[in-house]
Parts: structure tokens; C-alpha cells; sequence
């Protein structure tokens, strides 16, 4: 499917541009806190656009959300409170031609790019112009992360428990994955100037040590007081004290079952959450994919196992 509609939509139409940044990540990896960290270095560095009010998801477009439109792959169902922010933001759009993809067209730059899609479905020239942040994640709280997701928003219906869930992602059989290839080909790539790789577990351990190789890595050159004011403004609370309001705007009401679970796309936002989630069973049985994987590369994961 990705191929198909890959081909068939996006490199037809979307031109990266040279002051383009794409934050480029398997999903739950903390693609979200990386847009919002990325976009106030470049359009907020004060705090005071009034931009920066509005959802995320709306002023850093997911190239990767159009595959989602198809009404087919998605069972007929739109979402359709995107679709209705889309008629608002783009005029005489098409679906069919791709949503985000139009809305980019029509972005100021410079642009931050969500991207889910690996490096090898991405035309490699795009590295000649746009700058990749490339996040990841202990694949464990990944997973776990990508559970409560799916189980909490109403709209995928997933049905499964955590054992299906974690299966579908070590055999890939759900959506984006195979998740080796994905961090792998980032990975390689990891020393080209236009690639910054960056790790969830470093944003949460120190969060302006990580913001001043972003500052240096973007050309932002902001001073300290701004870069502290960043991570203030991007860190967990602040995000999902805002965040939580824009939920409804983007996925619509049916979105989550707050009043169920109080369930939030925010969900707690730390490391090290799969030891409340998983069996020793699953543990050791996620510990030798992650092994079986790493070895033989130089991958910098093997402290994702045990603990
Ligand atoms: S998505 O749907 O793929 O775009 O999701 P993604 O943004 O990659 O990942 C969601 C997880 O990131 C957490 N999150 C944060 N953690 C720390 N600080 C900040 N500011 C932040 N913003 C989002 C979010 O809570 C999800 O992780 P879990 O473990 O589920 O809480």
C-alpha cells in the first residue's frame, strides 16, 4: 500500500525545499514533542506567535497522515474532523490529491515535515535540501506507548490486548512497521550533515544539552534564556496542558474514551513505563528480537535490554 500510494501521490507533488526540516520517526518513538521543539526554535523563539497556540498537528503537517485518508484502507471511514480543518485551510483541496501534501504546498517555510515513512521510501535527493530529525526510543516503552494509542483512540478500533499488539509489531504485520529497517537506515545515515539522530531517553535526561546541538544543527543560534525557555514550553506538562484541548480539534470528540480511562494522546510521557506493562514472558521474548536485531551492527539499542 505505502508504494502504491507513495508513487502514485506523494513524490509527485511534494518539492522539499532547502530550509525544510522533517522530524522523521517510527510512531510513539516522541515524534510530537520534536515538532513542537523544532517549531518554536524556528517560528516561536520568543513565545509570543499566536501560531503557536494552535495544535501541533496542524502547523507541522504528517506527510505520512494522507496513506490514512484512503477511504479504503481505512474501511470507508474518514477522519473527518481533519477533513474538515483541511476544507478550512485549504480551499478547493482535493483528497484525493493528498491532504497534508496540499497544506505544505501552501506553508511558509521554513516547513517541519512529520514523517513516519523510512529513509528508503523518501527520494534519497530530498538530504541534498531538507534537514531529518530522527528520533527514537526504547523500542519497549515504544510499544507500549503504541498500545495505549491504539486501544485509546476509538477511531483504529483495535480490538487486540498488549501481547497482540507487541507480536504485530515484532513481526510487522501492523501499520509502518518493519521497525528494524526503520531505525537502522537512520542509523547509517546518522553522520550526514543533514541528519540529526536523536534519542527520547537523552531529550528526557537533559533536555537543554540535547537543545543546544538542535540550536547549533538548525542555525537557530539561540542564547541559553531562549533555549531554556524552549524546553520550559516543550516539557511534558506544558505540552499535554495545552495538548489535551487540541485532542478534540484534530481527532474530534469520538477521538478518546476520556471519560472511560482518561485516556489522552499525552499519556505520561517517561522512560522506562513497559516495566509496568510487560510479563517477564513478553520481556524476554521482546529482549531477544531487540538482541537478535542489534547484533552484528553497531546500533546503539543494546541498553534497551534487561533493565
Ligand atoms: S505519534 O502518534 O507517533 O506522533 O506519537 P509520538 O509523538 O511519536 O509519541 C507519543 C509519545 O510521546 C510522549 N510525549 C512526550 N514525552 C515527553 N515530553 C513531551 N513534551 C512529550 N510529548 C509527547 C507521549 O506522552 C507519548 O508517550 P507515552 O509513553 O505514551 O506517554
Amino acid at each position: 500500500m505505502w508504494h502504491h500510494y507513495l508513487s502514485r501521490h506523494l513524490w509527485a507533488v511534494l518539492k522539499f525545499r532547502s530550509d525544510d526540516v522533517m522530524v522523521m520517526t517510527f510512531p510513539k518513538c516522541g515524534t510530537t514533542w520534536m515538532q513542537e521543539i523544532v517549531w518554536t526554535m524556528l517560528h516561536n523563539p520568543n513565545l509570543d506567535n499566536p501560531k503557536g497556540n494552535e495544535a501541533i498537528w496542524f502547523r507541522s503537517q504528517d506527510i505520512s497522515l494522507d496513506m490514512h485518508m484512503d477511504a479504503e484502507a481505512m474501511g470507508g471511514k474518514l477522519w473527518n474532523p481533519i477533513m474538515e480543518k483541511f476544507e478550512k485551510m485549504c480551499p478547493g483541496g482535493r483528497v484525493e490529491d493528498g491532504v497534508s501534501l496540499q497544506i505544505l504546498e501552501a506553508t511558509a517555510g521554513p516547513r517541519v515535515i512529520k514523517c513516519h515513512y523510512p529513509f528508503s521510501l523518501l527520494p534519497p535527493e530530498m538530504l541534498q535540501s531538507a534537514k531529518v530529525v530522527y528520533v527514537t526510543r526504547n523500542p519497549k516503552d515504544m510499544m507500549v506507548s503504541f498500545y495505549w494509542f491504539w486501544k485509546d483512540c476509538s477511531i483504529f478500533e483495535y480490538r487486540g490486548n498488549f501481547e497482540n499488539c507487541v507480536r504485530q509489531l515484532m513481526n510487522g504485520t501492523t501499520l509502518f512497521t518493519p521497525y528494524w529497517p526503520h531505525v537502522k537506515e537512520a542509523w547509517q545515515k546518522r553522520h550526514d550533515s543533514n541528519v540529526k539522530f536523536v534519542y527520547y531517553e537523552d531529550l528526557k535526561a537533559d533536555i537543554m544539552l540535547e537543545l543546544r546541538k538542535l540550536n547549533e544543527f538548525l542555525g537557530t543560534r539561540l542564547c541559553e534564556e531562549k533555549l531554556e525557555a524552549v524546553a520550559q514550553h516543550t516539557s511534558f506538562s506544558s505540552m499535554k496542558r495545552k495538548g489535551d484541548n487540541h485532542e478534540k480539534d484534530f481527532f474530534g470528540e469520538t477521538k478518546f474514551n476520556k471519560n472511560e480511562t482518561k485516556a489522552s494522546f499525552y499519556r505520561k510521557g517517561t522512560t522506562g513505563d513497559w516495566k509496568h506493562q510487560f510479563s517477564p514472558e513478553l520481556q524476554e521474548e521482546v529482549d531477544s528480537w531487540i538482541e537478535e536485531n542489534v547484533a552484528g551492527t553497531d546500533i546503539c539499542l543494546k541498553w534497551a535490554l534487561g533493565q
